[in-house]
């Protein structure tokens, strides 16, 4: 059948992961207590609510629903404002090859990402208009690991999920399509990525032959 490639954007498309991370951070050490990188593995391709929770529980804190709604405010305004700064040049590397071939051969090709922040980020590194959907947090009740995000991306582009190629840096990503019976491929760390079906650790390792198998032709 026909394929569709499926692609997140935090980690894989821009290394907005990072920014996530500082902003985490900021809030956690602001609470008196700090945040590992190694800790912020666990929050890749979580919403962003399920990220303060686990955030809250390392910090052994409990608090009540509106001071949870206002550090979950202060995160996104904080990472917002790394954000502003953000331009084409943020573009992982070799990520355009690999869009520009698929879209030279009309490859359907969505955006699935937890992050409700997805439109206006491609908008600032120029991409928006290579995606036929574009899957946000907006659009999605059920976070990753849940396939929803990847089921609803297939059903846009009208590919069938066995059909479709997910690219995914983070562990709940790979989950999610995994169970959505896709084809993974993990960008980061073999070692943290082991359920993938294919791993590199970047876009650079990426030979358009494979690219090619995988589209079939
Ligand atoms: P926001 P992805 C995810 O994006 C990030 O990996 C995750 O760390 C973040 O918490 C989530 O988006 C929500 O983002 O706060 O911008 O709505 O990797 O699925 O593209
Ligand atoms: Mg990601």
């Amino acid at each position: 059948g026909k394929r569709g490639f499926i692609f997140d954007l935090d980690g894989v498309i821009v290394d907005t992961a990072k920014y996530h991370y500082l902003a985490w951070k900021n809030l956690a050490n602001e609470l008196g207590f700090d945040f590992t990188e190694e800790q912020n593995e666990a929050f890749k391709g979580v919403s962003r609510r399920r990220c303060l929770e686990i955030l809250l529980e390392l910090g052994g804190i409990t608090v009540d629903e509106a001071q949870f709604e206002q550090w979950l405010h202060e995160k996104n305004e904080d990472y917002l404002s790394y954000i502003a700064r953000m331009d084409a040049s943020e573009i992982l590397p070799d990520v355009p090859r690999v869009l520009n071939f698929l879209k030279e051969n009309h490859v359907p090709m969505a955006l699935g990402s937890a992050s409700k922040n997805a439109i206006p980020i491609l908008e600032k590194v120029d991409l928006l208009s290579y995606f036929d959907t574009v899957v946000d947090g907006n659009k999605v009740t059920r976070a990753k690991p849940d396939p929803e995000v990847f089921l609803i991306a297939a059903r846009d582009i009208q590919v069938s999920p066995e059909n479709c190629v997910v690219f995914e840096d983070a562990v709940a990503g790979i989950e999610a399509a995994n169970s959505a019976d896709m084809i993974s491929v993990g960008i980061g760390d073999p070692g943290v990525l082991s359920e993938a079906q294919h791993v590199f650790k970047d876009f650079t390792e990426i030979d358009i032959k494979f690219i090619k198998q995988l589209v079939h032709i």
